[in-house]
Formats: C-alpha cells, structure tokens, sequence
C-alpha cells in the first residue's frame, strides 16, 4: 500500500500522501470551511520514518490501555466475588464475622466457666440457679435481649425476687463485666452445638492440649434444628413458677406417726441424713427460711429416678405425706437446687 508505485522493494516511503491544494480543486471548494487550515496539516517537515513511528507509537499506547483497562476490570470482577462469595468460596465478611464470633464463644466459655458454672453447672445443667442448657429454654426464653437484660438488672429481673442470690454482671449497673464480657457469654450461651469450638487458656489465649496430646474442645449448647413439639409447655417467664403443682392440701399426720424435721436456709438443707420406718407413712415437715426462694424435698433413688415428688413452696411451712417405702437408701433432695448443700440420705428401715 503506497502511492509510490515505481519504489524499489524495501526502501522506505518517501513522502505522505501528497497534499492537495484546495485552490486546484475547485469542485471542492464549498467544503473548505470543513477543512482545517493548512498550517495545521503541516507535517512540519516529519521525515517518513519519524512519522511511521509516531504511528506505530500510538498504536503501542493504545495497547497499553486496554491491557491496562483489562487488568483492572479483571480485579474488579475478581475482588468483587472474593467479597460477596461464590457458590464454593465464603464471602469474606462473613467469614470475618465467623471467625469473630468463634472467639467470641471461646472467651465466653471461660467466663461462664470462671463466673456462672458455680450456680448453673459446668454445662448449664443447674444447681442453685436455674439449668440453663434446655433446647426449650434456648428456643423460646434465653434470647440475646432477655440473656442482656438479666445480666444487667441481676437475678431480680427473673422472678421480681430482690432477694435472688444471682448478682448483677454488666459494669453499667455495678457489676464486674464489661460490655465485651457479656457479649461473650451470651455467644457462648446461644453458641451452636453441632460446631466445636477450642478451650483456650484465659489467660495466654492458647489452645488448652488434653492428657492424650490433643487440643481440647467443647460444643455449643443450642441446636440450630430444635423445634418444639405442637403441644409442648411453653417456658414460664420465672423459673420457679415451672413445676409448681396446685398447692398441696394440708396434711395432718395422726399423734402417733413419724414426722422428720427439715430446714432450708441459705440454699442449703440443716439435715443430710433421715431415716424413716419402712413399710408404712411417714411425714416430712419442711420449714423453708429463705425468702421467696422455692425449695421443696423430694425423693429419689440413687440413679435419679423420682419415687416422691413433693411441691415446692417459697417461705414458709409444708407437711409432706411420704407413702409407705420399700426398705433401702434412698436421696432426699431440692428439685430446685439439686446442690449437695441441697441433697441428704434417707435410710429406710
Ligand atoms: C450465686 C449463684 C449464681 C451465679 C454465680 C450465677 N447465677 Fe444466674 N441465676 C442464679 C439464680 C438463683 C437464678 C434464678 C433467679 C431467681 O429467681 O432468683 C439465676 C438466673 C439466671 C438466668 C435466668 C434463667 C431463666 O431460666 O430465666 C440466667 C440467664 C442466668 N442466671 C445466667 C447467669 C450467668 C450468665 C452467670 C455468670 C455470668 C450467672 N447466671 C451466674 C444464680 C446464679
Ligand atoms: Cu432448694
């Protein structure tokens, strides 16, 4: 492609196109306004060669703009699936959010441990409070707002009772948590039980190893797939109200009958050894001294299995009727605080 027909086969093009003076066309001449000045279709005397690289040139820079538009565009794609996921990779944020809230759960557990296990169990499975790990429990009543609300106003909050022996936990109202701890816990309460978490030393944050050499671990307590039963009890807002019976009718035992005594304060019974006749009725007069605080005697044999199950009664008096037992040892026990201090012996014979 040249206007230089006769040129010999590899020398370089002379000129440009050759110019055309607009006076010579005349035909044209309706469409000079169309045409820049001549001043500016100078070539300024650019030899050939200068002018091919100019074009070659620019040709490279428009190369380097695409690639350039390319890459970035590549990024963007690419950054913008790292962050919202894809079917096989998790978003970044959550998986930001995961992580945060597995250390969450973790912290949570040593406080729970440090803090609450004393009264609810090392696995929220009660004792002088109240269980706490109850699928039902965990569906319907501990949520995050209630979980918030009694750690911050205290055992009051549960029953109304000013005398409850549960303390307030959120600095905000005196208490010796700060707002992270509380978090924390209440992760860990509501943490899930199908995921397995790291038991980490309070304080060096480093996995805990276990007597065979490897990491120990723990489960959350709640499961995600719970769904209570169409019938199921809903849980009662106070804890102590759950398995209150209709009063007991007043008993009066007969002048020669066998009526042990029991007294509960301070969350604890004064007797941990009874014994009773076998074979016949005998009465439990139980005097319970703390205020508004439910306890009850009940009895049991040694692997739990109920064998009389008394109401409870807050404050006050009550004579149990026990009817006539087979000979044995048996546990007499607060089915509210199933505690030692709550827990005795009771000899039939
Ligand atoms: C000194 C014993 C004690 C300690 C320690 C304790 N609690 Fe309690 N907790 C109780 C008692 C008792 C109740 C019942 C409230 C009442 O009616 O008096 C209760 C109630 C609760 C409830 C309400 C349960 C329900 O069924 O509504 C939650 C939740 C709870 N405690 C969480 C905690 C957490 C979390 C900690 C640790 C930070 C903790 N408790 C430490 C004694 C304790
Ligand atoms: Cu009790």
């Amino acid at each position: 492609m040249t206007d230089q027909p006769n040129r010999p086969s590899g020398a370089p093009e002379e000129r440009l196109p050759a110019r055309r003076e607009s006076a010579a066309t005349p035909a044209r001449a309706g469409a000079e306004r169309f045409t820049a000045p001549k001043a500016t279709h100078a070539t300024g005397g650019l030899t050939p060669q200068r002018a091919a690289k100019i074009v070659r040139q620019s040709g490279d820079a428009r190369w380097i703009a695409f690639l350039g538009v390319a890459i970035v565009s590549l990024f963007v794609i690419v950054y913008y699936f790292y962050e919202t996921g894809t079917p096989w990779t998790q978003a970044r944020l959550d998986a930001e959010a995961d992580a945060q809230q597995v250390t969450a759960v973790e912290r949570g557990y040593n406080l729970y441990q440090a803090n609450c296990a004393q009264c609810h169990g090392a696995n929220g499975e009660g004792g002088v409070g109240p269980v706490l790990h109850d699928q039902m429990k965990l569906y319907s009543h501990l949520t995050e707002a209630y979980l918030h609300n009694v750690m911050t106003v205290g055992g009051r909050y549960v029953c109304g009772n000013d005398k409850s022996v549960m303390p307030v936990w959120s600095d905000a109202n005196g208490g010796p948590l700060n707002y992270v701890q509380i978090e924390d816990i209440i992760a860990f309460l509501r943490s899930d039980s199908t995921q397995e978490y790291i038991q980490r030393d309070p304080e060096l944050n480093e996995p805990i190893i276990g007597p065979n050499g490897e990491v120990v671990t723990f489960r959350g307590w709640r499961d995600d797939s719970f769904r209570p039963a169409a019938d199921a009890t809903p849980v009662p807002a106070c804890w102590s109200r759950s398995g209150q019976q209709t009063p007991a009718p007043v008993v009066t035992p007969p002048p020669d009958a066998t009526v042990l005594q029991v007294n509960a304060q301070n969350i604890a019974y004064d007797v941990h050894e009874l014994s009773a006749p076998a074979n016949q009725t005998f009465y439990i007069h139980f005097t319970n001294m703390d205020i508004q605080i439910p306890h009850d005697v009940d009895i049991r044999l040694s692997d739990a299995t109920v064998v009389v199950d008394n109401p409870t009664i807050e404050e006050g008096e009550i004579t149990y009727e026990i009817p006539a037992l087979d000979p044995g040892t048996y546990t007499f026990i607060c089915s509210v605080h199933p505690i030692p201090a709550m827990t005795g012996t009771l000899v039939v014979e």
